[in-house]
């Protein structure tokens, strides 16, 4: 049982350094300037949301969407690179202020739903089947402003709706439980694989797992993957890290708590991760004291960071620790993974 990595970000992961507080820090990188840097960085893949891929889709037609997602499937091709996943911004249009598919607003849903089926004509034109859902404004921030059980209907309907205008696509949920929003609906894997089972295909539905997202919602993104794994959906992952309970930090993988790092690696390489062709995401932001030519170590260190903790999961005396575990002695468990990590 070994698993088998390639690693993908998506180009929002090199950014200028804007903040909710501040302007931007550093100058933009042209998206092609951001494709010769995959490969030197060790990726191999790319994350797109639909207007990454196709920018200013909203002002273009269906033919024009096409068109230019083929453009860039040829750009990608160029670089040896392959399209992960597409998924939809509906987040920033005035139309998503309240939300998408559980906007208060029948036309911005209708926006909303527009939106993730041209989302689905973008992936077709990259060659991928991926669709990654995260449901940034698909909450509240007063519980009275929407209803809950209505608001999950609303979400299970959009999905089938996507399911069903194309039969080839599989949906990866990214849960999250707050920010932007106060509370979000569908917070949890389990929420995301419980969700699936109201749409017309559960079969294609799955997750795609954040770190930071499963920190913020209190729970170990290690066991968040073991569930999803057990079931089957483990179809992408998020990795990057996240220091306690405050705004989504996207810090580079490992760097607040390496044995929590360690034990996402862990359960991603004893259970095969990978070997159905799965991506290791890096959704990693730069800090905004990093200058321009510093601006993408958070990419290549949290990469590295994960090869060297599985160099030392897989160097683990396997036998010795099922011996402390048939012993029930956790306490010697827990020095010997110390010792793996600390390297003594
Ligand atoms: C935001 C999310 C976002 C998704 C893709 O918190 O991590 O970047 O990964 O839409
Ligand atoms: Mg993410």
């Amino acid at each position: 049982m070994a698993g088998d990595f390639r690693f993908t970000f998506g180009p929002w992961n090199i950014h200028e350094g804007a903040d909710p507080f501040g302007p931007t820090v550093r100058s933009s990188v042209a998206f092609g300037t951001k494709l010769d840097l995959y490969k030197k960085l060790g990726f191999d893949g790319v994350q797109l949301h639909d207007d990454d891929a196709v920018p200013d889709l909203n002002d273009l037609s269906a033919k024009q969407i096409v068109a230019a997602a083929s453009e860039l499937k040829k750009a990608l091709d160029e670089h040896g690179l392959v399209a992960e996943f597409v998924a939809p911004r509906l987040w920033e249009d005035p139309r998503t202020i309240d939300g998408g598919f559980t906007n208060n607003d029948p036309a911005n849903r209708a926006y909303a739903m527009d939106r993730a089926k041209k989302t689905i004509d973008i992936a077709r034109a990259l060659g991928t089947k991926l669709i990654v859902l995260w449901f940034a404004r698909e909450g509240t921030y007063f519980r009275e402003a929407k209803d809950s059980r209505t608001a999950t209907l609303q979400i299970a309907e959009a999905l089938t709706r996507m399911l069903d205008y194309d039969p080839q696509i599989k949906i990866a949920i990214e849960p999250k439980p707050n920010e932007p929003m106060d509370v979000n609906y569908i917070p949890t894997t389990g929420h995301a694989i419980a969700l699936g089972a109201l749409t017309s295909d559960p079969s294609r539905i799955g997750v795609n797992i954040e770190s930071a997202h499963a920190i913020l919602a209190g729970l170990d993104p290690s066991d968040e993957m073991g569930f999803a794994l057990a079931h089957g959906k483990l179809w992408s992952v998020h990795l990057n890290d996240q220091n306690g309970l405050k705004f989504d930090e996207d810090k580079s993988f490992a760097s607040v708590d390496i044995r929590r790092a360690f034990n996402q690696v862990r359960v991603l390489d004893r259970h095969d991760y990978g070997k159905n062709g799965e991506w290791v995401g890096l959704d990693v932001k730069a800090l905004r004291t990093q200058k321009d030519a510093a601006a993408t170590k958070h990419l290549s260190n949290s990469r590295e960071v994960f090869l060297r903790l599985l160099e030392i999961s897989r160097a683990m005396d396997e036998s010795a620790v099922q011996a402390m575990i048939a012993e029930r002695d956790y306490e010697e468990l827990d020095l010997y993974i110390t010792h793996a990590l600390i390297g003594g």
